[in-house]
């Protein structure tokens, strides 16, 4: 099975906590704040590996966690940091947010890097609240939530020119004679099952990745054969060589044959067609070939549904008439065509998770007497408060005032000893 798409959930480490602690020395009685901070949580990063062609080693490994930072100590010893949960996958891997929807990002380069789900950083120990007024607090944050979400990995091949067509119209026959690529090749249908890559040079110095895809049927666009997973790649692809085989072994028609892709090129993206052609004249080594090439260029020129009649190059894999003819053609569109963009990316290799923490808040009265409190903002303050220290529990209840929460409790009707709810903490309002 060829998987290109796949559902994985990533939890990044949480910070470690920071420590209340306090210096013990011979002759000083109460000595200064001594906790230390909690170390960074690991984040998970998506990182290109040539090597890779698909997202296969993600059949079994559906989960992705990097480990939290330690815990801050006494002495002011900070918490070791972990290390990052890195993510192996192919160039053309696209990577999106499978709540939301949105790109995350796209791997095109060698050495790219995403960062994900990044790690929290540490809460801070005791040390770092000390304060004239306050010289030996009982104060420590715990550790910042990771990011945790869902992604949706699907890769897009990426390859300057794709090998559209029926199946055994000759495929991998052509891209196993134009590149050191070693494709399977077989008289029955459906012989390619994962796209094959190749890298033509020519001898003018030029060269281009060629993709030889899974051949197409009819239906293709609504899911029939091997379906949609392949038009897929067709996406990222500058110039389509439509293959059409002209032996007349298969008793098709190949102008129905070559008016069936199109319409399911079109079908899948109406953007397709826009892109440059080349119509390739396959197995011109067999006898009836030239016979039906000859019908097939009479019906091409009188179809009036196309806006110009494309140019067809006949070629044969097992001779190599034509081939050279083809690469130089290839080429010069190449030269003329540029990049197409994956739809909807937007710049966020360093996107950080945490500008987009909503301020909002909610305040719900399930019961009387009961208040519950949600928002991520909140929720997240709340996670890095340390509740076994009253102070602070304290200066917990402060920033809740700031952020305009007792105004609002207020304002919901909660009066004095009501119970306020966050998360799975309950507290007495004090008014
Ligand atoms: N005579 C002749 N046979 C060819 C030529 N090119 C390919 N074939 C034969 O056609 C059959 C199918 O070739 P493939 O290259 O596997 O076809 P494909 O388009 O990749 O097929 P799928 O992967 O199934 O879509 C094989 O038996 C090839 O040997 C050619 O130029 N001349
Ligand atoms: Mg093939």
């Amino acid at each position: 099975m060829f998987v290109d798409q796949v559902k994985v959930d990533v939890k990044a480490g949480n910070g470690g906590n920071g420590m209340v602690a306090f210096r013990r020395e011979k002759f000083v009685p109460n000595g200064g704040p001594a906790g230390g901070d909690g170390g960074r949580g690991g984040s998970v990063i998506v990182e290109a590996d040539e090597g890779l062609r698909t997202l296969m080693d993600f059949r079994y490994t559906r989960k992705f966690k990097a480990d939290n930072g330690g815990n801050g100590m006494i002495k002011q010893m900070t918490g070791r940091s972990a290390s990052n949960t890195i993510i192996k996958v192919p160039l053309g891997t696209v990577v999106t947010d499978f709540n939301t929807g949105k790109i995350i990002g796209d791997i095109v380069d060698k050495d790219q890097k995403l960062v994900i789900a990044k790690g929290g950083r540490g809460g801070r120990g005791n040390i770092h609240f000390a304060s004239p007024k306050n010289p030996a607090p009982e104060i420590a944050e715990n550790g910042e939530p990771g990011d945790e979400l869902t992604i949706r990995m699907e890769l897009k091949v990426l390859a300057d020119v794709g090998l559209v067509g029926f199946p055994s119209v000759g495929k991998s026959t052509l891209l196993s004679v134009v590149t050191s690529a070693k494709p399977k090749i077989a008289a029955y249908h459906f012989t390619t099952l994962v796209p094959n890559l190749g890298m033509v040079r020519l001898d003018d110095g030029r060269d281009f990745v060629m993709a030889d895809l899974p051949g197409l049927i009819e239906g293709a666009a609504n899911g029939v054969g091997l379906g949609i997973q392949f038009l897929r790649h067709i996406e990222r692809t500058r110039v389509i060589l439509h293959l059409i085989d002209m032996s007349g072994v298969e008793e098709n028609d190949p102008f129905e044959d070559y008016l069936k892709i199109n319409h399911e090129l079109t079908s899948y993206d109406p953007e397709l067609l826009k892109r440059p052609q080349i119509v390739v004249a396959t197995k011109m080594d067999m006898p009836d070939a030239a016979d039906n090439l000859a019908k097939f260029e009479a019906k091409l020129k009188t179809d009036h549904t196309l806006a110009e009649v494309p140019a067809i190059y006949p070629i044969s894999s097992i001779t190599q008439q034509g081939i050279k003819a083809l690469l130089a053609q290839t080429a010069n569109l190449l030269d003329t065509t540029p990049q197409f963009p994956v739809k909807g990316v937007d710049d966020v290799e360093h996107r950080d998770y945490n500008s987009d923490v909503t301020q909002d808040f909610t305040v719900d009265n399930p019961e009387p007497g009961l208040f519950v409190l949600s928002g991520e903002k909140l929720e997240r303050l709340f996670k890095m408060t340390n509740l076994e220290h009253e102070e602070s529990v304290m200066r917990f209840a402060r920033q809740l005032r700031g952020m305009g929460i007792d105004d609002a409790l207020r304002a919901a009707g909660a009066k004095n000893d009501d119970t306020i709810q966050i998360l799975d903490y309950q507290f007495q309002f004090m008014d």
